[in-house]
Formats: structure tokens, sequence, C-alpha cells
């Protein structure tokens, strides 16, 4: 677990650079980077952008395909005035292992592919002078590893990825490192929760610091005016009239936080904050006391070239492209996003199903992988599993507990809740999570295809339930799709006739489609047939008050493992990986932006 993930600022008393650009990169096959004293750097490297995925770059497959160890290097110089300071260098996501070293010397390792984490690398580098950082990574899939996978060795000696899930796994440094100097006494974390009504709003905030010293907060609105201050590591600013984030209509206020030793101030840090409170009831979700009806999508990060890298003009797209069609919600399936995301989503109002990477914790999940007949939760890797599990959800929910925009945690993507095994294993997962967001916001996890209300022996754990399904392309597919849509009808007359009451949020449901295949009467791949699958799940949404909503498979098309049942990437993206409509776009926006909010 990391000590704080606060994001990073430059302000009078922090500095923050960013060390992107082409790094050194070599893989390391033979695992001998350590031996041949690669932790200070290696000759004849390929020249590798960060952030991105090493993968899409490459021409040949088997570097492609790479699996095992691989490192980057980089060079940078550490100005004299950082002199004083803790000097810190913070990955935002290493794909899925790396151990740090600077100028030769070991500083840390970290494990999970998709969240930040900070090495202090005060006493390995000199001031003044160029430094070097070099990463031992390794991108192997592991029973006992987030997200779970297999990893082959085949008969020419070389290694392959084999994930229990769908998504490609690109590696390498898919996101920023920062160069950080922070003082040495300083503020590492904080937390809000809020109570609002329509004259008044209070925050309640709480803030964590390496000392224990004096704290001084104000609350400024989007002019810049201070509408509140407060004294003390926790307190209460309270603020008359206040505007209050609202889902599509956000109003972000600044928090400011001064540390205060011996009367003077010796750190700050500022962060903006929506006021507004979530809360499920009955079967609704409520933002603001007034409930809302989610539509949006499930998506990846995802696109040419970079692969998972994060791409501010592809993000800057797709929250476009969500305000187009009128879009109010997603999940961060299968991961948590860079912490950019989330930053967007608050300033354009969008509620985030906040995903770790939990998933493939199915055997028989990916049957075109070749599913394995076996019980998940009954392995022999589960006990590891878990401590990387709960601390990974520790993290996610320490790094994004303070955005507006994050609704709700889900804690995995379509584990197998078929078995008695898996009673033990959430029983422990939902009471280890129960305390660690402030603000209590409701957990759950997808439920798959076969986890249905009679199979799943876990449907006492969500807060509300997200349905992954897939009648009309995975069952019951092109003429049969009635008889989809009569099974999926029974399935949701059962909820209906169950006394739990809670929300049900389609979380997952498409058709994989060709762009520009077009065919009357439709078939399966075309553009019709997206449609006629998208409008048979709305018929049925609509059916039922108690489905609060419909968050499609995918957003856009994305890069899959090769398979049978893949040609080239999963296409059920409602764009295609460029992000232009497909028709379907064009029905749903007709759909999403005349459905009320509260629909
Ligand atoms: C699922 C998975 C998702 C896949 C999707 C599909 O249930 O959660 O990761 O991409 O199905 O299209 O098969």
């Amino acid at each position: 677990m990391e000590k704080g993930l606060l994001y990073p600022v430059t302000n009078k008393f922090r500095e923050d650079q960013k060390l992107d650009g082409l790094w050194d990169f070599k893989f390391d096959p033979a695992e001998q980077g350590e031996a041949k004293g690669w932790t200070t750097g290696f000759d004849d490297p390929i020249k590798m952008p960060v952030p991105a995925s090493f993968n899409d770059f490459f021409t040949d497959k088997d570097s492609r395909e790479y699996t095992g160890d691989f490192w980057y290097a980089k060079k940078f110089f550490v100005p004299t005035y950082m002199d004083g300071k803790a000097i810190q260098l913070r990955f935002g996501a290493a794909t899925h292992r790396a151990t740090v070293y600077v100028n030769g010397k070991e500083i840390r390792s970290h494990e999970g592919g998709f969240l930040p984490f900070t090495a202090d690398i005060s006493d390995a580098v000199k001031l003044g002078k160029e430094n070097i950082v070099a990463l031992k990574m390794n991108n192997e899939l592991h029973r006992d590893a987030l997200p779970a996978g297999d990893t082959a060795t085949l008969k020419n000696g070389k290694k392959m990825a084999k994930p229990f899930f769908d998504f490609y796994n690109y590696s390498g440094l898919n996101r920023s490192v920062h160069l950080l100097a922070v003082p040495k006494e300083n503020i590492y974390d904080y937390s809000t929760t809020y109570e609002v009504s329509d004259d008044q709003a209070t925050v309640h905030y709480s803030v964590e610091a390496t000392k224990d010293a004096d704290v001084k907060v104000s609350l400024a609105d989007e002019d810049g005016n201070v509408v509140a201050t407060s004294e003390g590591k926790s307190g209460d600013l309270v603020v008359k009239n206040p505007t209050l984030w609202q889902v599509r209509d956000a109003y972000l206020y600044t928090i400011k936080f001064e540390l205060i030793d011996g009367g003077k101030a010796v750190d700050e840090y500022s962060d903006e904050i929506g006021l507004r409170t979530i809360e499920i009831k009955g079967h609704e979700i409520l933002v603001n006391h007034k409930s809302v009806y989610l539509r949006g999508f499930g998506r990846h990060e995802d696109s040419i070239y970079a692969g998972r890298a994060f791409d501010l003009n592809v993000e800057r797209r797709d929250m476009n492209l969500m305000d187009w069609i009128g879009a109010n919600s997603f999940r961060s399936s299968h991961y948590p996003y860079d912490e950019q995301v989330y930053k967007f989503a608050d300033r354009e109002g969008i509620l985030i199903t906040d995903e770790v990477p939990a998933v493939g914790f199915k055997m028989a999940a990916a049957s075109f992988l070749g599913g394995l007949d076996q019980s998940f939760f009954d392995g022999d890797w589960i006990d590891e599993l878990y401590k990387k599990h709960i601390d990974q959800v520790r993290d996610m929910i320490k790094r994004d507990k303070n955005h507006p925009s994050v609704l709700a945690w889900s804690l995995c993507n379509e584990p197998d809740t078929s078995t008695d095994s898996a009673v033990p294993y959430f029983t422990k997962l939902f009471n280890d999570s129960k305390d660690l967001d402030p603000e209590k916001r409701p957990r759950t996890f997808t439920l798959n295809e076969d986890d249905t209300f009679e199979k799943s022996k876990c449907l006492q754990f969500p807060d509300f339930y997200l349905l992954n399904r897939y009648p009309g392309w995975y069952h019951k597919w092109g003429y049969e799709i009635s008889d989809g849509e009569a099974g999926l009808r029974a399935e949701l007359d059962e909820w209906k006739n169950s006394d739990i009451d809670k929300p049900i949020v389609f979380s997952e449901y498409g058709a994989d489609t060709e762009p520009g295949l077009h065919k009357l009467p439709s078939i399966m791949w075309s553009e019709e047939y997206q449609i006629e699958l998208l409008d048979m799940f709305d018929r049925v949404f609509d059916s039922y008050d108690f489905v609060r909503g419909e968050q499609p498979w995918n957003l856009a098309d994305f890069q899959t493992v090769e398979g049978n049942m893949r040609v080239n990437g999963n296409k059920k993206g409602i764009f295609t990986r460029d992000r232009q409509p497909k028709a379907a776009a064009f029905f749903l926006k007709k759909r999403w932006t005349s459905l009320p909010l509260d629909y």
C-alpha cells in the first residue's frame, strides 16, 4: 500500500517535472540485466517513447508479443535548488511489475500495472548533476496476480501471455513519469466528505501530514473568491448558497491546505473538489438526493500506436464523443485509468464506476481462449492473489477518493461467484474494504452471464448490481434473438419477484460490428444488427424500474488477443478504434439525449 498518492503539483513548495520523452529500452529474455550491470544503463538501447506500450511500435511479432523481463532507463538532471527537499520519482503505471534503480542503487519494487507508485530517491541522487534511473520490468501474467492469466513457454523457448480476459496485454511505462521535489515535512493525503442542502453545503475534511503541525484550510469558488476557511487537521468548511457539482453540470471549488510549522508555512497542496453527495436508496442511485439514470459505456484505455498509454488527445476526443451522444457515466473497465481521466470527468460532470484490475477471476472465462474447467476460487493461488487484490483496492481508493466524478467502486469484473469457495473470498474483500472510502461510496462487482440470480452465491455483497449480459451475441444470436430477449426478461422477472430492492445497471451488452458492413435484413456483424440488439435491450430496460443504467460494451473498438472469435480486436465499439461513429452511435444519441436525467 502506498502512503500517499496525491497527484503531483508545482507550487511555491513543490516542484513537478515530467520525465516523459524517449527512454532507453531493452528486452531481457535471459534475465541477466542485473548481472550485466543494466542498473546503471545499457548499450545498444531501443529508443522508446514514454508514456507508451512498447508492443505496437514493433514490426516483428517476437517483439510485439514479448513476455518476460525488459528494461527502461533515462538520464535526468537534479537541480541544486532541490537540496533539502524529499526527491521522488513517481510512476503513473508500470505494467505489471517494476524494480527501480537510481545510479545503480535499488530503491524499491512495485507490482500492479495500473496504479501509481512513488520512489524516494533523495539518498541516491547527486544534486546539480546528471543521474540515471533504470527500471527492470516484467509483464508476465499469473493466476496469483492482477489481472489474472497464465504465462506459457512455447517449444521454441519464447514466453507468451495467456490472459484470462480479452484485452491485449499492452505493456510498458503506460503513464507519465514525474520527478518531484516536496518538502521533507509534507502533506501526503487528504479526504473530504459532504453534506448538501439547497442553501448550504458542508465539507468535512481531514489531512494527513508527516508532522503534527498546524493546518490552515480554505475553499475558493471558480472565480477565486474564498468562500470558507478552517484550521486544524480535520474540520468543516461551511458554504452558504453553494453551487453543487451536478451530473453533466459540474462546478469545482479549489480546496487549499497549508502546513504551518513554528508559525511558518512549510507545505501547501491544492486540489479541485465538487460539492455533492452520493447514495443508494432502494433501487435508486441518488446524486445530491436526486435520482440518476446512468447512460454511458464500458471503456478501455486503448488506441493505435501507443496501445494502453494515456493519451490526452484520445481522452479529449472520447469526452467529446460522450458529450455528443448524451452519456453521463462510464466504468473504468477493467482497471483504474490515468488520473487525468478522472480530472476530465470531474470537469465534465461524468460519473465513474472505478474498477480495480481484478479481471480474469474465472477459469472458464473467454472460452475462445480455451477456458479451463476448474473453479477459480478453489485454486492454491488464492491467498497470494487476495493480498495483491486488497492492496490494489486500497491504492485505488486512496488515489481516487477525492474525485467528485467517482460514483462507486467495482471490486472485480466477472468473478466466478457460482461456487461456494467464492463466498469467503468476497466476505473478506467486502469486509476489508468497507472503511477505506471516507465517503462510503457503493461497492460492487460485475456479474457474468453465468452468474445469474439463481446461480450466483454472492448476491449479498454488492450495494448495487452490475450485469454483463450477452444474449443476441454469445448465445441466442441472429434470428434467435427473440429467445434471447425472453431469457433476459425471465431473469429480470426473478430479480423483480425477489425481496432484493437494489439498483441494477447493465454494465455490458453488445454485438461485434464491422464498420461499413450493411445488410438488409440484418445479419450478425452488420451495423443493422448492432442497432437491433441495442434496441432489444432498451425495450427490456424500459420494462423494469429497478434497471437504473445502461452501459453498452464498448465506447470504442479495442485491441485484443488473437483468436478465432476476434477479427483484429473486439468490435463491439459504438465508435471505431479511431473514434468515428458506427450507425449505432446515432441510434443511442437519439435515445440518450431524450431520456430525462432521472428516467
Ligand atoms: C466480457 C468482459 C469484457 C469482454 C466482453 C466481450 O464479459 O467483461 O472484457 O471484452 O465480455 O466482448 O467478450
